[in-house]
């Protein structure tokens, strides 16, 4: 039969992995799997873990579905059935232990399992493992395990139809674009990643699959389900409990030993009576001299492996978890401007720096380990030390966290729900119920996960955006009450009850923005969302007035460079307005606002290529204000998290990074800002203000240095102040007035350069200029620059005679110089590196590298990348 040598080889492996002492053996069914459209009758080769849109590229049954207007002939896809189905051998000694479960770990979404024909689970969630015993269905023959996936979307539209009222969902549910049945938006019906249903920075492309493992589980005697090392105390020494669910199925109770390893060395064992059915032991031991856990920047991420082994009649059953000790609390205590928001960690308290990240593809399996290590080392890069997994996308991979763990990354964790009001029936709370669990559960021992927090703006809308309103005037008072009880029952009672329940260590907070629990956003308690830059269209300048407790988002968009443009258009579409770069634009205001705004700030170039690229400087210096703005008031505001870290495909949005990893002048931008020291300029009618922002833990001797330079390199001015910058704050408020300062000279051809210094090192430098930059007066810099092979790469070595405002280099592929998009002053030399890449030598790299400033967009057909 077809199937004999994937099974031989399962077999082999089953045997190999089975043995008498170990309580469990298992092994991830994961090759030679099966799919077909229901109704089909051909079977074709599929990927498990997958999706069904990335199986049918596989066998280019469709198009890439990124490329120009593709997506919109693929919405087919998801008013289908799926089927799954794989083969598996089972060999006599699996079949003879107690127990033989089947673990899914995520089910896209509504599945139903059958093993040899016997149907022997369902699922209705993709966030949540199901685990089903499967004993009875297995026999020694071939196995066959399918899987039928419906169509989320016909599931949804009979949910949507089964309730005589509508539940008030945001536009970014595309459901026009998928031609949903009238337009019904089903997406808030099913308990699947939000943004697959569109949103305005992603695709419309509702998958399904099975897209996480699928694990064939037996044992003997017991299995460890679960270890939670709790942290009960931390100081000099540090207490921990180690809290481990065990499943029993001995017939008599049994006399077991628990042992519990820190790095490789018991510290502690207990002798405990396991019987039939769950147990939980709970063995609480001491640590020594514990080494802490630090955010990115404060310190080292030490870790600490926690083993618990529990042996019991002959077998032995062992689970593993990384830990890393830190306090950290939520500080949320009336002051006198309202309520104060910030972490404390390790008894500091700390200002968080970071973005939000939503999930890196619009197919959730195609990120591989590399993927995720290139966002993550990108965001430790950027000097952030926090990140928001937002509410639309999904519970991240363990790899995820682990990452966090290894990077001081501070995760703020929302629960998955986005932009919309949900139901409220008793099988959809019961259901949130256990996704709430299984998750918990699962991310609790990542030293990096900071905060959980029940929705994402759900609360605005309702609140803020009119739907409220909208719902008592359109359907009345009453359906308007139900809709808030569903809320009140699941942000209210539900995810606090769940968090305070397994996890309470950690603080919960019902939705991002607000100020409390039910309470609407304001500046003076809580988070804030602050979108009057952008939808608001209010200046940049704006940032500096809005100033809340915590930031947790605030953003403008950019185009990606041309370099990723190219792989999704033709050259035909190389317009902004043009029809398929208006799909790759899912802003409902977007080009207009981009253009807006630089209008504002920049001559707006007349190509295409130059457009993009002010497009990115425009995003940065507008992100540059809003950081700053947060940093330098401090005492009031204790975190800033832009929106938005990466993208889920190729497109214009509000990312510092984009689908193919390529960073945006922002995130080169950030990583400036984002330093543990920071120089701050306001230009305020006649003064121009100058602060010291510092985030380390210690004071510091320094030095500031402030010059004023002339574009064409004449030195106007010098001044120095030797000063301690006090640790964790802002300081040295300095002003100086502008008449002294600029005394007649021009000043749209002049610059405020400030360095902070050290004996030994340069802790900050930042620039200000006195006008708008399309009203400064900016030279043809002069620029020249030479190329030299690295061992691993290439060196540009650049030098400037004038200023060369936003050196922008580029080669035309993803790869990220170790600078890009930056200022080089009058005299100056630096050298920037890149990988090798595809590039057979320094020659072929020469002949791609195009180097760019500013000024040159000046000029019609600018010449960017
Ligand atoms: C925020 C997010 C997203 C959205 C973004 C840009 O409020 O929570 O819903 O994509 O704004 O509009």
């Amino acid at each position: 039969m077809y199937f004999s040598r994937p099974l031989l080889i399962l077999m082999m492996l089953i045997t190999v992995s089975c043995s008498t002492e170990n309580a469990v053996s298992e092994y991830q069914l994961k090759d030679y799997w099966e799919f077909r459209k229901a109704g089909d009758v051909k079977w074709d080769s599929a990927t498990v873990p997958g999706t069904v849109h990335t199986d049918l590229l596989a066998l280019k049954k469709i198009e890439d579905p990124f490329y120009r207007l593709n997506e919109h002939a693929l919405q087919w896809i998801d008013k289908e059935d799926w089927e799954y189905k794989i083969f598996f051998g089972v060999d006599k000694e699996t079949l003879s232990r107690d127990n033989v479960v089947m673990e899914f770990s995520g089910i896209d979404t509504y599945g139903k399992i059958y093993i040899n024909d016997s149907l022997v689970g369902e699922t209705d969630n993709m966030f949540r493992t199901y685990t089903f015993d499967v004993k009875k269905h297995l026999w020694l023959e071939p196995n066959e395990l399918k899987i039928v996936l419906e169509s989320p979307i016909r599931r949804g539209i009979d949910k949507h139809d089964a309730i005589d009222f509508t539940i008030p969902v945001s536009g970014n549910d595309l459901s026009e674009i998928g031609q949903v049945d009238g337009n019904k938006k089903v997406s808030v019906f099913t308990r699947k990643a939000g943004y697959h249903f569109g949103w305005d920075w992603g695709p419309r492309l509702v998958t399904s699959g099975i897209w996480r493992p699928v694990t064939l589980r037996s044992w003997d005697n017991h299995q460890i389900t679960d270890v939670f090392v709790r942290q009960d105390r931390l100081d000099s020494t540090a207490t921990l409990t180690a809290i481990t669910e065990i499943d029993f199925s001995g017939a008599t109770p049994s006399s077991s030993t628990v042992e519990v390893l820190v790095n490789g060395k018991v510290a502690k064992t207990e002798e405990v009576k396991l019987s039939s059915g769950q147990n939980k032991v709970s063995l609480t031991f001491d640590m020594d001299s514990p080494e802490l856990w630090w955010p990115n920047g404060m310190g080292e991420q030490t870790m600490y492996d926690v083993t618990v082994k529990v042996t019991s009649e002959g077998y032995a059953d062992e689970m593993t978890r990384r830990i890393g000790l830190r306090n950290i609390e939520l500080v949320r205590e009336p002051d006198a401007i309202g309520t104060s928001f910030y972490f404390k960690v390790n008894g500091h308290p700390v200002f968080m720096k970071g973005a939000n990240y939503i999930p890196q593809d619009v197919f959730l399996t195609r990120p591989d380990k590399a993927d995720y290590k290139h966002i993550l080392s990108s965001v430790k890069a950027a000097n952030m030390n926090m990140i928001r997994v937002w509410g639309g996308g999904i519970y991240e991979n363990d790899e995820f966290y682990e990452l966090c763990d290894e990077m001081g990354l501070l995760v703020w964790q929302d629960f998955m729900f986005a932009c919309a009001m949900f139901p409220g029936d008793k099988a959809f709370l019961d259901n949130v119920r256990q996704e709430a669990i299984d998750n918990v559960i699962r991310l609790r021992n990542h030293p990096s996960i900071a905060l959980w927090c029940g929705n994402n703006e759900n609360l605005s809308a309702w609140e803020n955006w009119g739907w409220k309103k909208e719902a008592i005037e359109t359907q009345g008072q009453a359906v308007a009450d139900t809709i808030w009880k569903a809320y009140d029952d699941v942000f209210h009672k539900i995810l606090p009850e769940v968090v305070a329940q397994y996890d309470n260590s950690r603080s919960y907070w019902p939705s991002s923005p607000g100020s409390d629990f039910g309470k609407t956003e304001n500046l003076t308690s809580g988070d804030a969302h602050y979108w009057m830059v952008w939808w608001g269209k209010l200046p940049f300048d704006s940032y500096n007035e809005a100033i809340p407790r915590f930031m947790s988002e605030y953003g403008f968009q950019s185009f990606p460079a041309m370099s990723t443009v190219s792989k999704y258009t033709a050259p035909e579409d190389h317009d902004v307005y043009s029809e398929v770069m208006k799909s790759h634009q899912r802003s409902s205001i977007g080009n207009v606002t981009i253009e807006e705004y630089m209008q504002r700030h920049y001559k707006v170039p007349t190509d295409f290529k130059s457009f993009l690229y002010v497009s990115q400087l425009l995003q940065s210096h507008g992100i540059k204000i809003g950081i700053e703005a947060h940093r330098k008031n401090r005492d009031r505001c204790m975190g800033s998290l832009y929106w938005q870290v990466n993208d889920c495909w190729p497109v214009a949005s509000w990312s510092g990074i984009d689908y193919f990893g390529k960073w945006k002048a922002m995130h080169y931008m950030a990583r400036e800002s984002f330093k543990t020291y920071m120089i701050g300029f306001d230009q305020q009618e006649d003064i121009v203000r100058i602060r010291i922002v510092s985030d380390s833990l210690k004071s510091i001797d320094a030095k500031l240095e402030l010059q004023l330079l002339g574009f064409d390199g004449t030195v106007i001015e010098n001044w120095e102040e030797s000063f301690i910058v006090p640790a964790n704050q802002v300081s040295h408020n300095f002003t100086k007035p502008i008449a002294e300062l600029l005394q007649n000279r021009d000043p749209s051809a002049m610059m405020l350069v400030g360095t902070l210094k050290t004996e030994d090192q340069i802790l900050a430098t930042n620039i200000h200029y006195f006008r708008p930059f399309k009203d400064l007066n900016l030279p043809q810099p002069d620029l020249s620059y030479e190329v030299a092979a690295t061992e691993d790469g290439f060196a540009v070595t650049l030098k400037t005679q004038a200023l060369a405002k936003d050196v922008y280099l580029a080669t035309g592929t993803s790869q990220n110089f170790s600078n890009n998009y930056f200022d080089l002053l009058p005299g100056e030399e630096t050298t920037v590196t890149i990988d090798k890449g595809d590039f057979a030598d320094v020659a072929a790299f020469k002949s791609a590298l195009k180097v760019m400033t500013l000024r040159d967009t000046y000029v019609e057909n600018g010449s960017a990348e």
